[in-house]
């Protein structure tokens, strides 16, 4: 695990963000842990979000020309990622967003921004089965010189999609994508079993993993 992963796992219990228990998530599955990136919500937490984004997008290495926010999650994180990007990395990169509704009046069409066009990175907070981030593709694939570059999330939640493989290794052969996450299931678990006061829910989330997760 890098140092900016464990830091994130810190961050993110700490905002309230990453959180144990029982959750029904929307794909019916009962889980021992939820990530709500919406407590994410104050200038200093979205600062400081938006630092740990870029870092896991500089350490992967993915070439894109264009940073990609879909509504209505999506946007504050490719805002916050451009403007990290710029802080910390010296990069000056374009982003857009779609409006839910498109608009009939005014600039009209249902982007905002920069154009969607080239490679274009997605920002966005998890994936789990994978169904937010196909509705996001048909966008990309509808705009004129688009290609998907990769998406990047906050949390892999490492689960079964529709068949054996991970939605994200789905996601990634059907689309010709690379997913890349700040931190994924693996190393969230490995923080819980190291830390005392969160060892109670290892064997649980160990459990879970056991039933819908993926090798
Ligand atoms: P999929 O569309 O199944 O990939 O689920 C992604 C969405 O699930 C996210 O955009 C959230 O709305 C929600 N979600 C979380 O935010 N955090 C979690 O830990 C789990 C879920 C979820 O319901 O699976």
């Amino acid at each position: 695990m890098q140092s900016y992963q464990k830091d994130f796992i810190e961050f993110a219990i700490a905002q309230g963000v990453l959180k144990f228990g029982e959750f029904t998530l929307k794909s019916g599955r009962v889980s021992p842990y939820f990530f709500n990136a919406g407590l994410f919500n104050s200038g200093k937490a979205l600062a400081q979000l938006g630092r740990f984004y870029a870092a896991a997008l500089e350490d992967s290495g993915v070439a894109y020309d264009v940073v990609f926010g879909p509504a209505y999650k999506g946007i504050p994180l490719a805002a916050v990622l451009t403007v990290a990007l710029a802080d910390q990395y010296h990069k000056d990169v374009p982003y857009v967003f779609n409006r839910k509704e498109a608009k009939t009046h005014g600039e009209g069409g249902s982007l905002v921004g920069a154009p969607l066009q080239g490679r274009v990175l997605i920002v966005d907070d998890v994936i789990t089965a994978g169904t937010a981030i196909r509705e996001v593709m048909a966008i990309i694939q509808g705009a004129d010189g688009a290609v998907p570059a990769a998406a990047l999330i906050a949390l892999d939640r490492q689960e079964k999609g529709q068949g054996e493989l991970s939605a994200i290794q789905e996601v990634e052969r059907d689309f010709g994508m690379k997913v890349i996450s700040i931190v994924g299931l693996n190393q969230v678990l490995d923080y819980v079993s190291e830390q005392p006061e969160l060892q109670q829910y290892a064997a649980a989330i160990r459990a879970y993993r056991d039933q819908y997760g993926v090798s």
